[in-house]
């Protein structure tokens, strides 16, 4: 990857108020120290990671959008919009960067809802069920696929 371009982060709806929601579920790590790990780890490699969360389907796009010219790959929780979202996978395709999909619950195991992604078909590879542990697994398959 180029020495002036970074890995975007993405997190879907509902993600920043990890800590105090469904911590059964998700965990009782926060937002903030996921994002202060990727960030540390993207460090010692010598690469900078772009972090953004949103609520709203229009501006993960607008993000995917404005980023990729400056982004090597993207690493995303797409969180409930995994299971809905025609225009995130296509705005995610569109970049044609490597895309890693990573979860925190182990969604083949919940719901049948959750059990189909419309990320995963255009992404690299899926990590899910590691809790905290799948962001930091995603971020070392990327950086692999960069060879960084
Ligand atoms: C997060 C969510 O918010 C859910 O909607 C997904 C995903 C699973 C996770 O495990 O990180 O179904």
């Amino acid at each position: 990857m180029s020495e002036t371009s970074s890995i975007l982060v993405l997190h879907g709806p509902n993600l920043n108020t990890l800590g105090a929601r469904e911590p059964g579920i998700y965990g009782s790590v926060t937002l903030d120290a996921i994002n202060g790990e990727l960030t540390a780890l993207a460090a010692k490699r010598g690469v900078e990671v772009e972090l953004f969360q949103s609520n709203h389907e229009g501006s993960l796009v607008d993000r995917i959008q404005d980023a990729a010219p400056r982004s090597a790959g993207i690493l995303i929780n797409p969180a409930g919009l995994t299971h809905t979202s025609v225009s995130l996978r296509d705005a995610l395709a569109a970049t044609e960067l490597p895309v890693v999909e990573v979860h925190l619950s182990n969604v083949f195991a919940r719901e049948t809802f959750r059990q189909h992604s419309y990320v995963s078909g255009i992404a690299r590879g899926v990590i899910s069920g590691f809790g905290p542990t799948s962001y930091r697994l995603g971020l070392e398959a990327l950086l692999e696929i960069l060879s960084v």
